[in-house]
């Protein structure tokens, strides 16, 4: 901002030079420097039809200002005037007002304030709530309203995303308000280099933004920046480190604590809070205790002081992350205690502070002898935690996967989430594509975590899974985040649409994956674009809408899952993990393949699921076909509901899917010129090794299962 951009501070300050006072700024921002990243989803472009109008910002508070400085920062680019809290009448097109702070200086504003109630009633507890807001459009003004500061920010971010149409007609009086009250980023960002993980396990972005070679990188313009970002798609969390929590970063906790909370003051003033993740030894490692018993009272005792610091100095921090006798972390089973034990201890610290623990379910046996059938790596969580239903603390959160295994392309959804109803649930995906192309592939994911938010578990007439995590009280959703200091934040530029994806399907995960992808490619695209817009809209959709069944055709088929190569988990080894410890198998033979999870001959997971599931999962007649290998073992010449034998289907999917990626390519060429040359090329490149790597997925797993069934292909392909 200039020396020229000027701010009315309180009601009573009067600027000078114009007869209604001087907006704080009308000038077009000149000689900015581009920043070294990509705008993403706000490039300056997005905000013009906001930016071009008359805004009037009505209220006070940290966040009221982030809206002042957003609205600031778009007038300046696109010629338009803003006032905040001015003690005259203002004719403005855009009002953002606190429903709180008295009289709205408009006269169309308030009487949409006055008239509010009984929309803002409609859901029986009176309120906008502390992010909700309210939208209306009368007598040619745009009316943002908000009880609380959030609900104002998160307003002006949906005005940029209606763009003109904002400006619109009428627009009877709306409210919005998020149906997940936790929308949470992950980061499994180490602050020192890991030798096996590196800075960011499983990241495929370059660096951390919060961390570099054991130190903080205090680089708040671009932080800021990803904050924007965030609340623009309507996340309001954020971890800072891994779940795997090594011993520099299990001092963020402690000594190292001004770390974390400089990133929480760059966070805060866009509505985001910081979460730790720790270490559950942390009372040894840390504190010199010779125990971390959550039965033990120095235990209690020593969190509850850690605990008290961490507040004192971050008073509103999120919570706690733990991830405890989860492969190879400690845990309260060291002890004889169980999770809700070991839950509830670091619950009780956090408590008096209104912090939450989250918890995560993933908890299965990684050293399994693969020769013993029984164990099922799939029934783990749910054996574990199921029985602990009603006994943690209110303010722990259990973190499910969203499936039984581990974030593959395709899984049944995790039973646990059915299972406890008296335990607070969060769902937890994975932005950062570890099973799902690295980045590298294009796999907009947005129709996969929509599917699974829209799972009925108790049948069609029941709850689904998004009002299981929904509400004030639930657990909410969680992302391992794909971000890093790549100039277009993830490695793929089009990866960007996941993380917005996620961000939206948290706020709303009623709305459809098409139409969001549509809002993202909008908002990023079309403002950069040089040659036709709905050229480049077409492509892009042409080329993402579909690009999660693509990539789930060309690698494991029919939900087997996991025959990825061991350790770094990108490209086929269809038995990669068959003989390992870890405990995920196909069995596949020369006579068939599958899991065999039935209750009647196999492990028994399917009566981990409520009817119908129970049933239909338990059933080869009625198992829905992308999920046959997950459930049962069948033989090659088993006919699926598509009416193909499941080795026709491996074939069949192999070939078309590398079609697919082949067809992506070429549109994306017809793009050359259209769009900014150094995106055109990065995404070419990234589409070279998706279409390299399909062909190495198509020729290994066709192979393969030739070699087992020695069934040939009905369409006489080559097969190696
Ligand atoms: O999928 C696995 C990953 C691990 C990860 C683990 C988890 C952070 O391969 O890298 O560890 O999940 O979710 O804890």
């Amino acid at each position: 901002m200039s020396e020229r951009t000027e701010r009315s501070e309180g009601r009573e300050r009067m600027p000078s030079q114009h007869p209604m006072g001087v907006p704080v700024t009308g000038r077009a921002a000149s000689g900015a420097p581009a920043t070294a990243w990509h705008a993403a989803w706000l490039p300056s472009a997005a905000f013009r039809a906001l930016g071009s109008r008359d805004v009037l910002v009505h209220g006070d508070g940290a966040l009221v200002d982030t809206v002042v400085a957003e609205v600031t920062r778009a007038c300046a680019g696109h010629g338009g005037r803003v006032w905040h809290c001015p003690t005259w009448d203002v004719d403005a097109d855009l009002v953002l007002a606190s429903r709180t702070a008295g009289p709205i200086p408009n006269a169309a504003a308030e009487k949409v304030r006055l008239d509010a109630t009984p929309v803002v009633n409609g859901a029986g507890d009176g309120s906008l709530g502390a992010e909700g807001f309210l939208l209306a459009r009368v007598d040619g003004v745009t009316v943002v309203l908000a009880d609380a500061p959030a609900g104002l920010l998160y307003g002006l971010f949906h005005v940029v995303r209606l763009g003109a149409t904002a400006f619109d007609g009428d627009l009877p009086a709306q409210r919005h308000r998020p149906a997940l009250a936790r929308r949470v980023l992950d980061h499994w960002d180490n602050v020192a280099v890991h030798p096996v993980s590196g800075q960011v396990e499983r990241g495929y972005a370059g660096g951390s933004l919060f961390w570099r070679d054991g130190a903080a990188r205090r680089e708040p313009a671009r932080l800021r920046d990803y904050a924007r970002l965030l609340a623009a798609c309507g996340v309001n969390a954020i971890t800072v480190n891994n779940v795997n929590v090594h011993d520099t970063e299990a001092r963020l906790l402690t000594d190292r604590l001004d770390e974390v909370a400089e990133v929480a003051d760059v966070l805060r003033p866009y509505g985001i809070r910081v979460h730790l993740s720790v270490t559950f030894a942390a009372p040894m490692v840390l504190g010199g205790l010779p125990t971390a018993d959550p039965a033990d009272g120095r235990v209690d005792a020593w969190w509850a002081e850690a605990t008290r610091r961490v507040y004192q100095r971050i008073p509103d921090f999120g919570g706690y992350l733990v991830k405890a006798d989860s492969e190879g972390r400690p845990g309260p089973f060291a002890y004889g205690r169980d999770h809700a034990d070991g839950a509830n201890l670091l619950a009780r610290a956090l408590a008096p502070h209104g912090g939450v623990v989250r918890w995560r379910a993933f908890v299965y046996d990684h050293r399994q002898d693969w020769r013993d059938r029984s164990t099922d790596r799939a029934r783990a969580a749910h054996d574990h935690f199921a029985p602990l239903d009603g006994r943690f603390a209110d303010n722990v959160i259990l973190q499910v996967k969203y499936g039984p295994v581990d974030f593959q392309p395709r899984e049944p959804v995790s039973p646990v989430l059915a299972a406890m109803p008296s335990t607070r649930l969060a769902m937890e995906v994975q932005v950062t594509q570890e099973y799902t192309g690295q980045q590298r592939h294009v796999c907009h994911l947005g129709p996969w975590w929509s599917e699974v938010l829209r799972f009925a578990p108790w049948g069609a007439a029941g709850q689904t899974i998004a009002d299981v995590i929904g509400g004030e009280s639930g657990g909410g959703l969680v992302a391992v985040s794909n971000v890093g200091d790549d100039p277009y934040w993830t490695g793929h530029p089009l990866a960007q649409a996941n993380l917005y994806a996620f961000g939206r399907l948290a706020w709303d995960p009623r709305l459809e994956p098409g139409a969001i992808l549509d809002e993202w490619i909008g908002l990023t695209w079309l403002p950069v674009t040089t040659g036709d817009p709905e050229l480049v809209r077409r492509t892009l959709h042409a080329i993402m809408d579909d690009s999660w069944r693509t990539y789930e055709r060309y690698t494991a088929p029919l939900g087997v899952g996991f025959m990825v190569r061991p350790g770094h988990h990108y490209g086929p080894d269809v038995d990669g993990y068959e003989y390992t410890p870890w405990g995920t198998y196909h069995f596949a033979d020369r006579d068939g393949v599958g899991v065999d999870r039935t209750r009647a001959s196999g492990t028994g997971f399917t009566g981990q699921y409520p009817a119908p599931w129970s049933q239909v999962y338990e059933s080869l007649r009625r198992c829905p076909d992308e999920l046959l290998l997950f459930f049962h073992h069948v033989p090659y010449g088993h006919v699926l509901h598509s009416g193909r034998t499941v080795i026709q289907h491996i074939y069949d999917t192999h070939f078309a899917g590398v079609e697919e990626v082949a067809a992506m390519r070429e549109r994306w060429a017809l793009l050359t010129g259209a769009v900014d040359p150094a995106v055109h090329e990065r995404v070419a490149e990234r589409l070279d090794e998706q279409f390299r790597s399909a062909v190495e997925w198509r020729d290994q797993v066709n192979t393969y299962f030739f070699r087992k069934s020695g069934v040939p292909d009905a369409h006489g392909r080559r097969i190696h």
